[in-house]
């Protein structure tokens, strides 16, 4: 843990490793259990194209997306409840969002060798005053944010396995996403790839 951010683009936050080691493997563990019960799968944009990422949830709601657009659902694909989000993880969303609401979703991202995920806006919850708070395990990823239209200025940044950020007030909104992965960077996942954690208020 760190006592402050030590990256900040328009108040989008970074702690650079902010879980050692050992929170890594613990959080990891966590992290089986969710996907043993919630597998994960890959959405299909709304245009029919699945995404090069995969994703599960855990929480009240998970994130999801095929034809009839992005949105949040109260049961897995396969018909059961999401699993709970581990108080180990709403431990570290209380630590740095102070006394925020309880997240409702916590949407896991798979990213094997190839996959990234293009510039958006996280503007599917009801209220956009929440934070939304992401957590890195496994290899590099170079994370590009942006400003609150799509043609401003962006800045890129390597997150790192236990780095941790939060995108609160004027960055809450900024356009933001994945360029690539650094395959084989941490030894973290024994088959490689990058798992990104992210908590969010939905209602
Ligand atoms: C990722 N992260 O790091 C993708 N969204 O794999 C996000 O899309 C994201 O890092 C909202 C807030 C923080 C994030
Ligand atoms: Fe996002």
């Amino acid at each position: 843990m760190v006592a402050g951010a030590n990256f900040n683009f328009n108040g989008c936050q970074v702690y650079k490793g902010y879980l050692d080691r050992f929170e890594q493997h613990a959080l990891l563990s966590e992290l089986r259990m969710i996907v043993s019960k919630a597998p994960l799968f890959s959405p299909l944009t709304p245009w029919g194209k699945p995404m090069s990422v995969k994703m599960t949830s855990a929480g009240k709601y998970g994130w999801y997306s095929d034809h009839k657009g992005y949105r949040y659902i109260p049961k897995h694909p396969n018909g059961t409840h999401w699993p709970e989000i581990p108080r180990s993880i709403q431990a570290i969303w209380h630590d740095l969002c102070g006394d925020q609401p309880n997240p409702e979703c916590c949407l896991v991202n798979y990213y094997e060798k190839k996959a990234k995920m293009g510039l958006h806006q996280d503007k599917d919850e009801k209220n956009l005053m929440h934070p939304v708070l992401s957590i890195s395990l496994g290899d590099d990823a170079l994370f590009r944010i942006g400003g609150q239209n799509k043609n401003d200025r962006t800045e890129s940044i390597w997150l790192s396995s236990g780095d941790v950020l939060v995108m609160s007030g004027a960055s809450r909104l900024a356009y933001h996403g994945i360029d690539r992965i650094k395959y084989g960077s941490s030894q973290l996942l024994k088959s490689g790839g990058r798992l990104n954690l992210t908590l969010r208020v939905v209602d």
